[in-house]
């Protein structure tokens, strides 16, 4: 009944889909070939696309009967991968969301492999004749891996070349939505999605698996109850509301939103009728605009709030009914270093127990980040106009990215660049560097690449305005002092 034309017929795009179908086709039939004599070890990123793809595979080579051995990794780094890598002494390998290149020379260089796969969308070197390398991006096709596809939506179009996969699995094209949200893919109008997810969001939505519609964009509005949902809401910030569950409470009684007897536990979003939900809509946006009426008009406010939302719609119990909370939700396994309990959640989502850790992680997520920001100014040290959030007593290095993004708009004023430390594998440390507008034209990656040559066994890279790097920690005060030089004269 769906035969592999069915998704292309959505797409009248230039590029290639059907091309790239007919190879994944090719693909699931080499992955019949593996698995025989020895398990598939599969290598996932930690975030929500990497979880998300690892979800939709692991499903598939369970339908395809075949043992494997799923590890999630942050990234690939030879001082934590080649321990695990020449222990393993794989014979097939799979690796999900973890880049192109490296997994590939992992691949080649490696005797005792017969044969691996590499689906991915970052930019890749230009494809060689790889002996037993096989190769799934969609950039080898002309397709913009950054914003068309993520890996997750090369993992359902894969998977859905199986006969009776889709029949038997509908709600993994709803994963495959979930993991190109949290690649931040809703670059289309009303923050839709594009190319070929635009595409997986036609397919879903024809076999009743997904809806869309546009509404206001409040990650978190199927499971926080409304009081929460306002206070916690950070793309603005709403005078007497944000980051206050009394102040939140407060203003949706003030307003007549909820009534004062009533129990705001159980008052959400989706029970609002459509008169409330627009009195809401209104006294946000009245709320919104004493705070930003010289920078937003009013318009510009309400289309700020307002987006493409992805509902599911299968015919199943399922624990998460938007595509966006749920990309939250396993982003929070991830940085919470449980994303097997994300992965878990989503190969059986009616087991009880799996879901309700996943609620707790997130819970637990939030209280880790609000307990840094609640005693940030104690935490923060200045040398010159380089803030430094020490966390190395504190937080895990998973979370060092989240919190140097929220430090560098809180000391936009203060600091040149923002960084947050904590302990990694060994004696090194994680640093994660943000730079605020105080730094003109000067790029992170830049420094980072003049600095790295003179502290032993430094690694690190990034972009313009968003780096990181691992550093010995005897060389983490000499590593601030050469970040400071190149700086102060800026
Ligand atoms: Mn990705």
């Amino acid at each position: 009944m769906h035969k592999q034309k069915d998704v292309s017929a959505y797409y009248s795009g230039e590029y290639r889909l059907l091309e790239i179908i007919d190879y994944m086709a090719k693909i699931a039939r080499a992955i019949e070939l593996m698995g025989k004599d020895d398990p598939i070890f599969v290598f996932s990123h930690i975030d929500a696309d990497g979880i998300t793809s690892a979800a939709i595979i692991a499903i598939l080579l369970r339908e395809l009967n075949k043992p494997f051995v799923l590890n999630f990794l942050p990234q690939i780094t030879p001082e934590t991968f080649d321990p695990l890598w020449e222990d393993i002494e794989p014979r097939y390998a799979l690796f999900l969301d973890l880049g192109s290149d490296m997994p590939l020379k992992y691949i080649e260089n490696t005797s005792s492999v017969s044969i691996g796969i590499v689906i991915d969308h970052h930019i890749v070197s230009k494809p060689e004749r790889y002996s037993k390398g096989l190769i799934i991006n969609p950039r080898v096709w002309g397709v913009d891996g950054g914003s068309e596809v993520s890996t997750s939506g090369m993992a359902f179009l894969l998977s859905n070349t199986v006969d009776g996969f889709f029949e038997s699995y509908p709600h993994t094209v709803f994963y495959a939505i979930t993991g190109a949200l949290g690649d931040a893919q809703d670059v289309g109008v009303n923050r839709s999605l594009i190319g070929i997810n635009y595409v997986l969001v036609k397919y879903g939505s024809q076999y009743g698996v997904l809806r869309s519609h546009e509404d206001y964009i409040l990650i978190g509005k199927s499971f926080k109850p409304l009081y929460r949902l306002l206070a916690e809401t950070f793309i603005f910030e709403i005078p007497g509301v944000t980051g206050s569950y009394e102040g939140a409470l407060d203003f949706l009684v003030k307003n007549g939103i909820v009534e004062a007897e009533g129990d705001p536990e159980k008052i959400f979003w989706d029970q609002l009728t459509p008169e409330r939900k627009d009195l809401l809509r209104r006294k946000l946006l009245e709320a919104l605009i004493l705070k930003y009426s010289g920078k937003h008009t009013i318009e510009e406010l309400s289309n700020i709030l307002m987006g493409c939302v992805y509902e599911f719609a299968a015919s199943m119990d399922f624990f998460c009914r938007y595509a966006r909370d749920l990309s939250m939700l396993l982003n929070a396994c991830g940085k919470m270093r449980a994303p097997e309990i994300g992965v878990g959640g989503l190969i059986e989502p009616s087991n009880k127990s799996i879901v309700q850790q996943m609620f707790q992680l997130y819970e637990r997520y939030r209280a880790v980040l609000s307990s840094v920001f609640k005693n940030l100014e104690s935490k923060v040290n200045f040398v010159g106009k380089i803030a430094i959030y020490d966390g190395r007593d504190e937080v895990h290095e998973e979370l060092t990215s989240t919190i140097s993004s929220i430090l560098a708009s809180s000391l936009k004023d203060k600091a040149k660049i923002v960084i947050a430390v904590a302990r990694s594998v060994g004696d090194s440390l994680k640093v994660s560097l943000r730079k605020t507008a105080l730094l003109a034209d000067i790029s992170l990656a830049q420094i980072l690449k003049k600095i790295m040559p003179r502290i032993p066994s430094m690694i690190g890279g990034g972009h313009e305005s968003a780096a990181g790097a691992y550093i010995p920690e005897s060389h983490f005060d000499e590593f601030i002092e050469l970040l400071n030089r190149e700086i102060i004269y800026e």
